[in-house]
């Protein structure tokens, strides 16, 4: 509907930004740290930056959380890297990762800007990995210890907590990530009690986070996203429920309602890759609930029914590596009515607020946006990135919480993808989101300067006036 007059963003609402640890930090095995999943990333295509060195974050966070505090940031979401803590991680701690988040922590919190903390975002110890990874039980004990190890190191300063990173697309999209470690790909079953395993390694934490800090927030954060029917046809409408359901209603009704979704769990029967539960899983599952809902968000998903051949796949924006539709489930359509960003991602605005509403509607747990951005290949011109396509962007999904929270959602915080330029998942440097541009290409690291793009100095001016006016 429409408003003639919106609801303001509330007071204190925390406009940040985004990282992750391994995108960004570099040092990939300096001061002790152990390697982690994606550090080896095995499938990652040629001519595409590695995570060594990255945007030398670890090394230029001073200058880097100097630069968030003029942009004005109220929040900065990272993750802390569980192999600088534990670098094999179940076994010693190393002091030297554990120093280097209270640096970063204390140098964001003297600047006067809230640290919101990933516990994990895809970088699964290797040495973890090496022993069957989320198919032991035993990842379950090492996540709920490490937790318990940042609780412990970091609690008096943080408050609020993410658990796991986009579980969802670890186990959808797992082999291009590179979170499926040396294994490659396994089969379904073995993916969906892998799901299993960190569904109860995520409640373990929020369970110990409400005990030992009970002054605390925590929340997951998975990717999520408005499934729209192709078609008005009751058979299209059917696919985009069920897709609905497995794609992202499973994920938040075992962290929310520590139950799987009916309809998930009939598809994961269906297909006989349903996990096995053990004694007590289901009393653990209840035990962890969360305080609010994180979410990532890029782009909507259209859907038809299966027409039960292979023209139901596509593969997202031409690249092989992000396969959509499943036979017998959905078919994967193309939406007519949006644009597509320079990577092939659909650019949906409107289906924000329609993410945010049925997230609200079905949950009533407040929301914080974790990721929400758009890739492009930026140009250094004389020392400066003009991003137009970037503010447009940021500006038009902001609009569009501004009416979501009119609509009475209850939005308590926007932290875009990303605060400053990083190393895409798999697609490398040369796609960029951030407000910060760090000079340094696929394969020549150059000086690593940041400079400010013309989004840096349009987010400050739409921070300063607390969303009131988006320039
Ligand atoms: C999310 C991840 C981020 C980030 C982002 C952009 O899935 O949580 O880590 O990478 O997507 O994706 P990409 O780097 O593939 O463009």
């Amino acid at each position: 509907m429409d408003y003639t007059q919106l609801t303001p963003f509330p007071r204190g609402f925390l406009w940040g930004a985004s990282t992750s640890a391994y995108q960004v930090e570099g040092a990939w095995n300096e001061d002790g740290k152990g390697p982690s999943v994606v550090d080896l990333h095995i499938h990652r295509a040629e001519g595409i930056s590695d995570f060594t060195v990255a945007a030398d974050h670890y090394h230029r966070y001073r200058e880097d959380v100097s630069l968030f505090a003029e942009l004005g940031l109220k929040a900065y979401r990272f993750s802390i890297a569980w192999t600088r803590i534990v670098p094999d991680g179940d076994g010693e701690v190393n002091p030297a990762g554990v120093a280097f988040y209270h640096r970063l922590i204390d140098e964001l919190l003297s600047h006067g800007i809230e640290p919101i903390v990933t516990l994990y975002h895809f970088d699964l110890p290797a040495a973890l990995d090496d022993r069957g990874g989320w198919s032991d039980p035993a990842t379950i004990e090492a996540f709920a210890r490490y937790a318990g190890i940042l609780f412990d190191e970091y609690g008096d300063k943080v408050t609020t907590w993410l658990t796991i990173n986009e579980q969802n697309m670890m186990i959808l999209h797992g082999k291009a990530i590179g979170t499926t470690g040396r294994s490659g790909q396994a089969d379904q079953r073995t993916i969906y009690q892998q799901n299993h395993h960190m569904f109860l390694a995520a409640a373990r934490a929020m369970a110990l986070c409400h005990e030992v800090l009970p002054g605390a927030k925590i929340g997951p954060a998975p990717n999520i996203v408005s499934v729209y029917a192709a078609s008005p046809a009751p058979e299209d409408v059917l696919a985009a429920d069920d897709w609905d359901a497995i794609r992202n209603l499973m994920y938040l009704d075992v962290a929310v309602r520590g139950t799987y979704h009916p309809l998930a769990w009939a598809y994961l029967t269906e297909r006989g890759i349903a996990p096995k539960l053990r004694e007590g899983d289901a009393e653990t599952l209840a035990a962890g609930r969360p305080d609010f809902i994180a979410f990532n968000y890029y782009s909507t998903q259209t859907v038809g029914a299966s027409r039960g051949d292979a023209s139901d796949i596509q593969h997202r924006g031409g690249d092989q590596q992000i396969v959509r539709g499943e036979v017998g489930v959905y078919r994967a359509a193309k939406n007519e009515h949006l644009p597509t960003n320079a990577f092939g991602w659909e650019i949906d605005p409107v289906g924000f607020r329609t993410t945010m509403r049925r997230l609200w509607d079905r949950y009533r747990l407040p929301l914080i946006i974790t990721e929400n951005g758009s890739g492009a290949f930026d140009e250094l011109v004389d020392g400066v990135v003009h991003d137009p396509y970037r503010i447009d962007y940021l500006r038009r999904h902001i609009e569009q919480i501004r009416l979501a929270i009119s609509d009475g959602v209850d939005v308590f915080g926007y932290c875009p993808w990303s605060a400053m330029d990083l190393v895409s998942t798999h697609q490398g440097i040369s796609k960029r989101y951030g407000f910060i541009h760090v000079d340094r290409t696929e394969t020549d690291l150059r000086g690593l300067e940041r400079s400010r793009k013309d989004s840096f100095h349009w987010y400050r001016g739409v921070i300063a006036v607390n969303g009131l006016d988006l320039g």
